[in-house]
């Protein structure tokens, strides 16, 4: 399946056709969830490979073997694209799935489901930043244009995948509508790896010894990762990801974004986030550690009992 130059609309948001038809994205919107699913559930390029690398390893209790050896597309596929019921059907054990699809296409769904779901959210600024260098090697994604075009396009929510803003609104505000759910920023990860997987392997009640604990860590530093050709991506033919023209395992820095963005870019992004976020009552920061636990707070109202389970899992 090439279809490199095609574009499918599904629900008005763009979605690359080298991956994704429109029965495949119906596949997902009518998917049948089991209660031992895990839902990894990201906007692109918020550290999706990152946590994917992450459960395997626990769920494999720091053995790399499945993490060397499996591409993480095959062991979570992603869920709208056209090959997940072929490897779904040859998974074995409980099913890692990952999207990037908004909430209200998966609600549906979702509901009354007890699958785990796990939201990865990133500083959008380094997520358009690394979403532009992505465009450049994948040819499957337009050409991006400038960076000053492409962050147009991205704040107005009308690149592939569609509104950063919609999608972190839509999920972290039903947050409390889903059984099972678990909140973990990029930010977080790269500062505590260690916390982070206790606190996924909290939610997955999937307890590692300090010896497992350690050898998880090693594996999915960026180091690691970024020699890993079941996660960077080196697999995939030249013709649909274009290593000589960046690397999918770029950077894996927090504030990438400030070597990119010029004073009124980055004035120009914190209004238009102000106005969209004007409504919602989340509180993002992400350059300190503390602020991922004060987020974790500010959303944890009265009703939203999974988010009180986070808290406490942390
Ligand atoms: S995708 O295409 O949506 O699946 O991309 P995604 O995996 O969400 O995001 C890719 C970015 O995550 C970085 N990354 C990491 N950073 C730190 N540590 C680890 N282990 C790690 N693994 C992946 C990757 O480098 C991309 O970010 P940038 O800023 O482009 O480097």
């Amino acid at each position: 399946m090439a279809r490199l130059d095609i574009t499918e609309t599904f629900c008005n948001i763009l979605f690359p056709g080298h991956m994704h038809t429109q029965d495949s994205l119906s596949y997902a919107t009518n998917f049948k969830f089991q209660d031992t699913d895990t839902l990894i559930v990201t906007y692109p390029k918020s550290g999706t490979t990152w946590i994917q690398e992450i459960i395997t390893l626990v769920l494999s209790k720091g053995d790399p073997t499945i993490a060397q050896t499996q591409p993480n597309w095959a062991r979570a596929p992603w869920l709208e694209q056209y090959y997940c019921p072929k490897f779904l059907e040859a998974s074995m054990g409980p099913r890692i799935i990952t999207t990037h699809l908004p909430y209200h296409l998966l609600a549906p769904a979702l509901q009354d489901s007890k699958a785990k779901v796990i939201y990865v959210a990133r500083n959008p600024k380094d997520v358009v930043v690394s979403y532009y260098h992505f465009h450049k090697m994948a040819n499957f994604l337009p050409d991006p244009g400038s960076f000053t075009e492409f962050l147009s396009a991205f704040l107005k929510g009308t690149v592939h995948y569609g509104s950063w803003f919609d999608h972190i609104k839509g999920w972290i505000g039903h947050a409390k509508d889903i059984q099972n759910f678990l909140y973990i920023t990029y930010e977080e990860m790269w500062q505590d790896l260690h916390s982070s997987l206790e606190k996924v392997s909290c939610f997955l009640q999937c307890s590692l010894t300090e010896d497992e604990l350690t050898s998880s860590q090693k594996h999915c530093s960026f180091n690691s990762m970024k020699e890993n050709a079941m996660v960077n991506y080196t697999l995939i033919p030249q013709e649909i990801m274009d290593h000589s023209k960046g690397k999918f395992m770029r950077r894996g820095k927090m504030g990438d974004w400030k070597n990119m963005f010029t004073e009124e870019q980055s004035d120009h992004f914190d209004a238009v986030y102000s106005s969209q976020m004007v409504e919602s009552s989340l509180l993002f920061k992400w350059e300190r550690p503390e602020d991922a636990l004060q987020l974790m707070i500010t959303i944890n109202t009265p009703e939203s009992h999974s988010l009180r389970e986070i808290v406490k899992c942390s």
